[in-house]
């Protein structure tokens, strides 16, 4: 028995955001049935291909656990399908362009008069406002999320995030609100509209950043590097290179090896509660009482000068030797990891974090399991749909087509086969 099981989900998403969502509720058992144009697909498939001919890495890691249907939903047979599909599904999501939908002839009216029961979930760019009509991708949705502007070094230009918060993390937010909505149904009976915008779901993931836009009017932000070096606070948030976002200043860290690694880094944070043993470990024991060391307010002029002294110390160790020592005094610290360090850990591929899934066209993958896990709803990860690789399965299981009736649907050209 699976979390989900027994819900069906018309997945119409594509590209990141979208497929993310509709993966996690497959995970935790729907039936995703995923509607692609014939002969096409998501645009994904054939996009930064490793190996030709096989569908993309960036295809095969947003879409396990999934069905396919090669379906036209702009041709009449195709559209008699679609509505079909739409009376037997109890969540339809996507993240079309704003009016794709509306244009194919499914508005939200048009799809609650054909199932009122059904939970339509939306991710656009924007949400109702000057921007609305604009199509999306992750770095414009970080940038006008408030992400860019407070990434990166004072120094230096606005940083995108190698984190994918607009799409992922949109999709998370969408996720959220369908099984929301399904609780919600449950009592009520009746379906509902749930919609993410990718600025709002960025902003969301900012909050720390908005709260210290606010906190500006009271004067300058202590933690930030920047007032230890005397450089005055403009009217808006700053960046603030890789100081801590939390109450507890930290910073990334030279280790042994930095000079030909890049990844020989550590993040220290040097928490109020483990002062002193941070004094002891990297030597520096009168600082546990010295005048303008002793507590944390004293100590925010000086983090610059602090922070040196703990580098001195951690370019003295590895970053896991500094992981070793550090931990068990509970001072918080943590080993910048190359994605080849990640992908090697096998401790991953134990608790399922990470999956090897094989593929019939690629052979077998690295991708990420399920990141939530639930005690009673076990995720197997099985790998995504060929294109059409589950037509003729959805239109005689789930919509009860037969004999002339399928053969006819097969001839109008609106549907498509794995090949
Ligand atoms: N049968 C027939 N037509 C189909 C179809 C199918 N099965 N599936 C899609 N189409 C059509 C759509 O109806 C649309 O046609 P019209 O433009 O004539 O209405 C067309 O394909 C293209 O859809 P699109 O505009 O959504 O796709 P795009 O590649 O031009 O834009 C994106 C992509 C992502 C910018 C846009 O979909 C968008 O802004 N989505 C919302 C925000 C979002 O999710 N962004 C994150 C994407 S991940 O980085």
């Amino acid at each position: 028995m699976k979390a989900l099981e027994g819900i069906k989900v018309l997945d119409f998403t594509h590209v990141q955001s979208g497929p993310t969502c509709t993966q996690i509720l497959a995970w935790f058992g729907a039936d995703v049935i995923k509607v692609e144009r014939p002969g096409v697909g998501d645009a994904t498939r054939k996009q930064l291909v490793d190996k030709p001919g096989a569908d993309s890495l960036y295809f095969t890691m947003l879409n396990h656990n999934k069905r396919s249907i090669e379906l036209d939903s702009k041709n009449e047979t195709g559209k008699r399908v679609l509505t079909r599909l739409i009376e037997e599904c109890d969540v339809l999501v996507e993240n079309f362009a704003p009016g794709a939908l509306d244009r194919m002839g499914f508005s939200w009216e048009r799809i609650q008069e054909i199932n009122p029961g059904i939970i339509m979930a939306s991710i656009k760019g924007f949400g109702p406002g000057k921007y609305q009509d604009c199509k999306v991708y992750e770095n414009v949705a970080q940038c006008a999320g408030g992400s860019a502007s407070t990434t990166g070094f004072l120094d230096g230009p606005p940083l995108v995030t190698g984190a994918q918060i607009g799409d992922s993390g949109t999709g998370l937010h969408l996720c959220l609100g369908i099984v929301t909505a399904l609780f919600q149904r449950e009592k009520s009976g009746r379906g509902q509209r749930v919609s993410a915008a990718m600025q709002d779901g960025v902003l969301n993931l900012c909050r720390v950043k908005l709260r210290d836009q606010q906190r500006l009017e009271a004067g300058p932000l202590r933690e930030y590097s920047q007032f230890g070096e005397g450089i005055p606070f403009d009217d808006a948030v700053p960046r603030a290179g890789n100081d801590s976002g939390g109450g507890q200043p930290g910073r990334i860290l030279k280790c042994k090896g930095w000079e030909t690694d890049n990844n020989a880094y550590t993040y220290f944070i040097i928490q109020a509660a483990v002062w002193e043993k941070v004094c002891d470990v990297i030597g520096e024991p009168d600082w546990k009482t010295r005048e303008g060391f002793a507590t944390p307010p004293e100590r925010l002029d000086k983090l610059n000068q602090i922070f040196e002294r703990i580098e001195q110390w951690t370019m003295t160790k590895d970053k896991f030797e500094v992981m070793d020592i550090c931990n068990p005094l509970n001072i918080p610290v943590g080993p910048i990891l190359s994605m080849k360090e990640i992908a090697e850990d096998e401790g991953l591929y134990a608790t399922g974090t990470l999956v090897r899934v094989p593929h019939p066209e690629r052979g077998e993958y690295i991708s990420v399991g399920c990141p939530i896990k639930l005690s009673d709803s076990e995720v197997k990860v099985e790998r995504s749909p060929l294109l059409g690789e589950h037509t003729r399965q959805i239109l005689t299981d789930v919509l009860g087509f037969s004999g002339g009736e399928l053969d006819d649907v097969i001839a109008s050209g609106a549907v498509g086969e794995v090949k």
